[in-house]
């Protein structure tokens, strides 16, 4: 929300317009940290407070004092679900409908898009997540595997599959200069497309500006919501448009599971002639992180599991399971058109209020670290855009073979689970595949690994080898 970028302005001019600004905003306060700064420091703080978008700043202000809310459940339902097939009905339809993926891949019209902007606190790793060497035994980062899959998917549909990444002020730099480090892993510089998300200044509990330096703001990224507000800053939308691809593939940076090039994800999207459409697998518990996919007043939406009230999240049905079973794992199929009509509304995305602590600069221009909840980020959340949505497709995956994201440094979805998980998948898919292999008792050590340029899914990988083969461990299989 910072207009960073804006062609500069005089300084006298700001100087005479800042004051006012600030006041009639209610501000002021900003004003007493200028006389503490030397000069360099002053025209760095000025630069930011009249980059400050005032419009929305009294949005935000007026959410700090009037909180939205709670959400209501009066009028919810839990939302119809492409379920896994079972029967042998079931499973041919599903096969017509991997087939108009695999028409959408091979006719190029899908891109890949992985928000990336997020700031990976839970994780204790102190460069982009993407960077993070999460395969079991050759150590390939996050980004890496995204890219073999990429590759393998331009290999296998004779596509281009452009790559958008949205990174954030704080690491797009480290973010590409990775990049270019590895060569973009292959996939063309010209093909990978980095785009920085905004920012939004974090408030007190009266609604008022704060700081992180004595001569900066506090600042925080606007969430993976502001996807659309920087595609279409970035004009990279218009790049799409003209490249054909009117599908974006999208997948958070956490999840080195994603399938990105699924065509059975793709095909229930392009069925059921869907703007937005979301994968969602049976939640773990009631607790577990998932946004609800649920229907208000018929419309598909996803709630975010911290606005579910225990009780309703816990609710079960007469056979013992969850009544709103299906949460969302965050990987989307949405119409660069929809995402160009988005971006046209003024009222698009709705802000969520997060109550954090920071490290602050105090009045004393001291650095302090705030009270717990003191201080107030706005967030967009991209599955918010489901309420613009004409029709959405819930469909549900395989969690094991789709979904181990990395997000704690130990326990529960963490690097270790991750690679666990990766491991689990291999070895049932070599099984699946017809290879005569036990499952090994401790996934915990390094044992397998199989490149997506090798095989990207189970049935890949069914071409790749022959029944009755008898791997040693540890196995590699790239090309
Ligand atoms: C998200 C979903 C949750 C569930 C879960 C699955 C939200 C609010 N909740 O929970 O419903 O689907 O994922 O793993 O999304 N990011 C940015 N910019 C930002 C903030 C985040 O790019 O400003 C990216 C971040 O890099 C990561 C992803 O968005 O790839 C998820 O962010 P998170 O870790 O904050 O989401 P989480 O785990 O709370």
């Amino acid at each position: 929300m910072l207009n960073e970028g804006k062609a500069p302005v005089e300084e006298s001019e700001i100087e005479s317009q800042l004051a006012e600004r600030l006041e009639e905003h209610g501000q002021e306060h900003a004003l007493r940290w200028l006389p503490q700064l030397n000069e360099a420091q002053r025209r760095h703080l000025m630069e930011q407070l009249v980059a400050i978008d005032y419009e929305r700043l009294d949005e935000f202000r007026e959410l700090v004092q009037v909180p939205p809310t709670v959400t209501s459940f009066l009028g919810i339902e839990p939302a119809p679900v492409e379920r896994l097939p079972v029967t042998d009905g079931q499973t041919q339809r599903d096969q017509t409908i991997r087939q108009l993926g695999a028409q959408a891949l091979e006719a190029d019209r899908v891109a890949a898009l992985t928000v990336a902007g997020g700031q990976g606190t839970r994780l204790r790793y102190d460069h982009p997540k993407g960077m993070y060497p999460v395969s079991p035994i050759r150590g390939k980062s996050l980004f890496e595997l995204f890219a073999e899959q990429i590759l393998a998917a331009r290999q296998r549909y004779g596509c281009g599959m452009p790559w958008l990444i949205m990174t954030s002020y704080t690491n797009d730099d480290e973010t590409r200069h990775f990049f270019s480090e590895n060569d973009f892993f292959g996939l063309g510089e010209d093909m990978v497309h980095f785009f920085i998300q905004q920012r939004n200044p974090i408030l007190d509990a009266g609604g008022r500006l704060l700081r992180a330096e004595p001569d900066a703001l506090l600042l925080g990224p606007d969430g993976h919501g502001g996807t659309f507000e920087a595609l279409g800053k970035s004009r990279l939308l218009d790049v799409l448009r003209q490249g054909g691809w009117d599908l974006m593939t999208y997948f958070q940076v956490d999840n080195p599971l994603v399938t990105v090039a699924d065509e059975r994800f793709i095909g229930h999207h392009l069925n059921k002639d869907a703007d937005f459409s979301c994968k969602v697998v049976p939640k773990r518990d009631p607790e577990e992180g998932l946004g609800l996919a649920v229907l208000r007043g018929g419309r598909p939406i996803v709630i975010e599991y911290v606005d579910v009230p225990p009780p309703v999240a816990a609710e079960r049905l007469a056979n013992g399971t969850l009544r709103y079973l299906f949460g969302s794992i965050a990987i989307h199929v949405m119409d660069v058109p929809f995402a160009e009509r988005l971006l046209g509304r003024k009222d698009s995305l709705p802000w969520h209020l997060a109550k954090k602590q920071y490290e602050i600069v105090n009045e004393e221009g001291q650095k302090v670290l705030s009270p717990k909840g003191a201080c107030h980020k706005f967030e967009r959340f991209v599955f918010d855009a489901l309420a613009m949505a004409d029709e959405c497709a819930f469909v549900e995956v395989q969690r094991q073979t789709q979904f181990a994201p990395v997000k704690n440094a130990e326990g529960e979805d963490s690097p270790a689970s991750a690679r666990h998980f990766m491991q689990l998948m291999w070895i049932q898919w070599l099984q699946a595949a017809g290879a005569d292999v036990q499952m090994p008792k401790n996934l915990d050590e390094p044992l397998i690994e199989i490149s997506p340029l090798f095989a990207s899914t189970a049935e890949q990988l069914k071409e790749r080898i022959e029944p009755g083969w008898k791997p040693s461990f540890p196995l590699v299989l790239e090309p």
